[in-house]
């Protein structure tokens, strides 16, 4: 079987959510860079891999895909590897609720407000808009009190087995850290912290950091 082709670059949260896939199911693959802050997504290239401009994209034998979540639940179903979608129907659920909670509400809170004006304005020379910041907060506590309610006692996000939840939280999760809000925010989630710890010592998440520049 031919090398899938992973079209992206390693800052992106998304991109690294296939990648962390990858490593778990121990395929070897190839990642192509877009350099997103230069807008190569939106240029004519990139956008004949993915007609909306995003990141990622990605090639496997002549099958080209866009969309994370079918990305992700390809890899898991065409490669062989731990399954990372649990066979239980209802913490099959649960992953499913995590992945679309992330996908409706906590991408764009936590990274395209939050951590895009605490992290990202500040590394351009900018300075973050404090008002942004205070109107993400809610949906961001909301988002964090949700994963730790939904996640409970279990040691992943769906259950005893890590799942295509984590794998896209936890890319959330590197930057979120980062943020001098993240200490207050994550005061009361003891259980994403304890979740943060050992996800991010994966071997997974150690072979796929953010570059920039
Ligand atoms: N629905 C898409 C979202 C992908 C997405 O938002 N990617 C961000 C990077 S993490 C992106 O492409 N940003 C570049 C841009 O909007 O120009 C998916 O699930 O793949």
């Amino acid at each position: 079987m031919a090398k899938p082709i992973v079209y992206g670059p390693s800052l992106s949260t998304y991109t690294r959510t296939v990648r962390l896939v990858l490593e778990e199911k121990g395929v070897d693959y190839e990642l192509k860079p877009v350099n997103i802050m230069a807008g190569e997504a939106q240029g004519a290239e990139h956008t004949r891999r993915h007609p909306f401009g995003k990141v990622p994209a990605f090639e496997h034998d002549g099958f080209s895909l866009y969309e994370t979540i079918a990305i992700s639940r390809y890899i898991d179903r065409v490669f062989s590897g731990p399954s990372l979608q649990p066979s239980d129907a209802k913490q099959a659920a649960r992953m499913d609720q995590i992945i679309a909670v992330i996908d409706s509400y906590a991408y764009g809170s936590i990274i395209r407000q939050l951590v895009w004006q605490r992290l990202v304005v500040p590394m351009q020379g900018g300075q973050g808009d404090e008002t942004i910041v205070q109107a993400s907060m809610s949906m961001v506590q909301l988002c964090l009190s949700e994963f730790e309610r939904l996640k409970g006692s279990n040691p992943f996000l769906a259950g005893q087995d890590i799942s295509l939840a984590d794998c896209f939280l936890a890319p959330i999760f590197a930057y979120l850290v980062l943020a001098p809000d993240a200490e207050g925010l994550l005061a009361s989630t003891p259980g994403l912290r304890q979740w943060w710890e050992a996800m991010s010592q994966r071997p997974s998440m150690q072979k796929t950091p953010p570059q920039f520049g």
